[in-house]
């Protein structure tokens, strides 16, 4: 029998860490043949909600689950983790400005990295879904003295995700049928879905859907405003499909792409298309044997050029702001 896959969650109390552990716990994060133990992580305040959600995974009685420990302390938490899903996170409250809010975040990742460095396995990957998540994960990954830098990684497969689903609707077909989409940039409103490289049932997405009006004024700021519009019809943020590209993530991540197909992740950057070394920007990668790598040599057009260096900008804006704060 194989060893269960030592999981972290942070943010376990919260709304996308209850959709996230019950996937978890079924098989869907790793795969259905991978026994899971749970180490969930809240600060003092979420310990009892966390236990409450314990006792749940506890009454479905899932055959891969060998167990769940929760903790208020990171050092403790991420002792032997294999895999570190970074969601909690300090939302931005009212009046506070962006130096304020990547501070408090930094008073959070910061010893998450340390923790991370200290205690995980070797083997440790990390995914930081809390925002403002490249920058948090940018933040983490310099903090983990040690730990290879390519471990840390941002999601911005939600991003990705519904970049096909509003793809797949223009065009009437379905999400199968579309490979090679990209998200570039940061997870913000400034993040770029490129479908110049995506192919739909085999043709370049960009020749089928031939309406760059639509591309500019419809696609773009639909995927890039698609929290807020949750947030509007719902009152709360996204919390289920976050947690599911959350799963689709590290499933790619460690099981791979399909052949001939790529995924989008914020990852730190070589270099490649003109994006700083070390930010973590989202770029295509393949994901093979439980790496990643950037698709390379892609044929970037002024449209897509303008808008990658814009997301890229305001990523370096954020990576300044916080070494200034001694943050990195
Ligand atoms: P909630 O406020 O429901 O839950 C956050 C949880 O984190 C709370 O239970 C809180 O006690 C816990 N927490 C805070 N600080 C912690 C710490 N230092 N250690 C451990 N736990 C801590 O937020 P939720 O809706 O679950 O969202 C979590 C994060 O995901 C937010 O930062 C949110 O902005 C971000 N998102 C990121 C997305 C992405 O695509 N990258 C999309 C969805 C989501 O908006």
């Amino acid at each position: 029998t194989r060893t269960p896959v030592n999981v972290t969650v942070t943010g376990a109390a919260g709304q996308i860490g209850y959709a996230l552990l019950f996937r978890i716990a079924s098989g869907h994060l790793l795969g259905a043949d991978v026994p899971v133990k749970l180490r969930l992580l809240e600060i003092p305040q979420g310990v009892k909600a966390a236990e409450g959600t314990a006792m749940e995974l506890d009454d479905c009685a899932f055959p891969l689950l060998k167990g769940i420990d929760i903790f208020d302390d990171p050092n403790k938490g991420f002792e032997g983790a294999n895999i570190g899903l970074l969601v909690g996170a300090r939302p931005r409250g009212p009046g506070m400005e962006r130096g304020d809010l990547l501070a408090a975040n930094g008073g959070i990742f910061k010893p998450q990295g340390e923790a991370i460095a200290a205690h995980a396995a070797d083997d440790v990957k990390i995914l930081v879904v809390g925002n403002p998540a490249n920058t948090n994960a940018l933040i983490a990954q310099s903090a983990a003295k040690g730990v290879p830098a390519e471990r840390f990684t941002a999601m911005t497969r939600l991003d990705h995700n519904r970049a096909l689903t509003q793809l797949a609707q223009k065009t009437g077909s379905s999400v199968t049928d579309i490979k090679r989409l990209t998200i570039w940039g940061n997870h913000s409103a400034t993040q770029y879905p490129d479908i110049f490289h995506a192919e739909i049932a085999g043709k370049n997405a960009a020749d089928v859907v031939d309406d760059e009006a639509w591309l500019a004024d419809t696609f773009i700021p639909t995927v890039a405003k698609r929290g807020a519009a949750i947030i509007d019809a719902r009152g709360a943020s996204s919390a289920a499909s976050a947690a599911n590209a959350a799963i689709d993530h590290v499933y790619t991540w460690v099981n791979g792409t399909a052949e001939g197909d790529w995924t989008s992740m914020g990852v730190p950057s070589d270099g490649s298309y003109g994006v700083p070394e070390g930010l973590i920007s989202s770029f295509p990668v393949t994901c093979k044997d439980g790496k990643y790598e950037i698709v390379q040599g892609l044929e970037i057009n002024d449209f897509s050029r303008a808008r990658i260096d814009a997301s890229v900008k305001e990523l370096s804006e954020e990576r300044d702001a916080v070494r200034e704060l001694g943050l990195i």
